[in-house]
């Protein structure tokens, strides 16, 4: 069959705006160059449904051991009893913990979506606000730290079964061990979505969330630089402690439990292709080269937040602690969303995004969010932060001047051919 040059020639493109850019969607990274070949191989031929050893199909005995490298090297990362690599996204992966832990009606408490959580902790537009009861916390007005205060008091209030912490654009670490003793008090469990941190957490470099938590799950494309993709987690096994059933009336363990929930709860075939991908970032997260780069991670988001300071734009929370930040552009009277568009125009790819106590509408923003994962694996550190947040100054003060913003982008794009990305392609 004639090559698809079409398909190739766009893909080719995508490849081209990545080299040319600077990335600062808190949520992208660039995969190693093996992290893709393994998405790119015959693997996802395969049909798997199942798990290692126990699976609906012949001819799987290449695929478990893939799979159980997958999960082995995770829980090795995490020093944890349980993982399921199965999650083809974080929201299979949270909707494969609803599915689990809830019956439809029950209660949730979670971070409201705009004030940083994510739209599958109950958001009405979400299945997670459609079939389950699901009530928000916030973050203080004043300090831009969640409120814990607030979670306590709607906690006693509500009794929710289930209490989600975790956050998609939140730039502090999360107290975990205060909302499980909130959560013990007044009997739900406590779910930690760790999307966003999680390989500031692989490499102790944030809070653990294992202790504390009843369930952890993640996304691996974020910090932990893998394919698109989600996982689930339990620091220790444990026995469900609402008598749970499978489908033949057997209570069964929290493991159990949630491998059904994905499986045959919420998916069909897993991805093995990916699964091989996961299994080839994870190893990569063994290794102190990741630590490095976690380090410097921090490093480049509090240099750029400096940096942003010193123009006098307004962090929400004053800083961070791990690798994005919010910004509140009022006082620079813009729309996050004019931002966005004129920042992409320079090829400075960033996400409009509200603040806490938002007036604009999700569609409008009054905030943008940036974060360096993705230009940390670029090569960039410290000292260069300067020069990203003068580009972004630059384009935000000249939104409506073409010429200027087209001279950001000439600089922006010969900034970035120091830094190789996938030389071998
Ligand atoms: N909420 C998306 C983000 O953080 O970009 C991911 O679901």
């Amino acid at each position: 069959m004639q090559r698809d040059t079409l398909v190739f020639d766009l893909i080719n493109q995508e490849l081209e705006r990545q080299r040319h850019g600077i990335e600062l969607i808190a949520s992208e990274n660039f995969t190693s160059l093996q992290v893709i070949q393994a998405m790119g191989s015959v693997m996802t031929n395969k049909y798997a449904e199942g798990y290692p050893g126990r699976r609906y199909y012949a001819g799987c005995e290449i695929v478990d051991q893939t799979e159980q490298l997958a999960i082995d090297r995770l829980k090795q990362i995490f020093n944890v009893e349980y993982a399921n690599v199965q999650p083809h996204s974080g929201a299979q992966a949270n909707a494969a913990i609803a599915l689990a832990v809830l019956q439809p009606g029950d209660v949730t408490l979670g971070l409201d979506l705009s004030m940083g959580g994510h739209l599958t902790h109950g958001s009405p537009v979400n299945y997670s606000g459609k079939l389950y009861n699901a009530h928000f916390y916030g973050v203080v007005k004043e300090t831009g730290l969640v409120d814990y205060e607030m979670l306590e008091s709607q906690a006693r209030t509500l009794k929710p079964k289930l209490i989600i912490c975790g956050a998609s654009a939140y730039s502090r670490d999360w107290d975990y061990k205060r909302i499980r003793a909130i959560a013990d008090e007044v009997g739900a469990l406590v779910w930690a979505d760790i999307a966003h941190p999680a390989g500031l957490i692989a490499k102790g470099l944030l809070n653990s969330p294992f202790e504390h938590c009843h369930f952890v799950s993640s996304t691996t494309h974020k910090t932990l630089r893998g394919p698109r993709g989600g996982v689930i987690m339990l620091g220790k096994d444990f026995e469900n402690p609402f008598g749970m059933k499978d489908n033949k009336g057997n209570i069964r363990m929290m493991s159990s439990l949630l491998d059904l929930a994905v499986f045959p709860g919420i998916q069909g075939g897993p991805l093995e292709h990916v699964i091989a991908a996961k299994a080839v970032a994870f190893g990569e997260i063994l290794t102190d080269e990741f630590l490095v780069y976690q380090q410097q991670v921090q490093k480049n988001a509090q240099a750029m937040a400096k940096a942003f300071m010193d123009k006098e734009y307004h962090l929400i929370s004053g800083g961070t602690d791990n690798h994005l930040m919010l910004i509140d552009l009022r006082n620079k009277n813009i729309s996050g969303k004019k931002a966005e568009q004129a920042l992409v125009k320079a090829d400075i790819t960033a996400n409009k995004n509200m603040v806490p106590f938002d007036d604009k509408s999700a569609f409008i923003t009054s905030g943008i969010r940036f974060g360096v994962p993705a230009i940390t694996t670029r090569g960039l550190v410290e000292s260069d932060m300067q020069f990203v947040v003068d580009a972004i100054d630059r384009v935000l003060m000249n939104t409506d001047n073409e010429a200027e913003i087209a001279a950001v982008k000439k600089q922006v794009n010969d900034f970035m051919t120091q830094f190789k990305l996938y030389p071998e392609l």
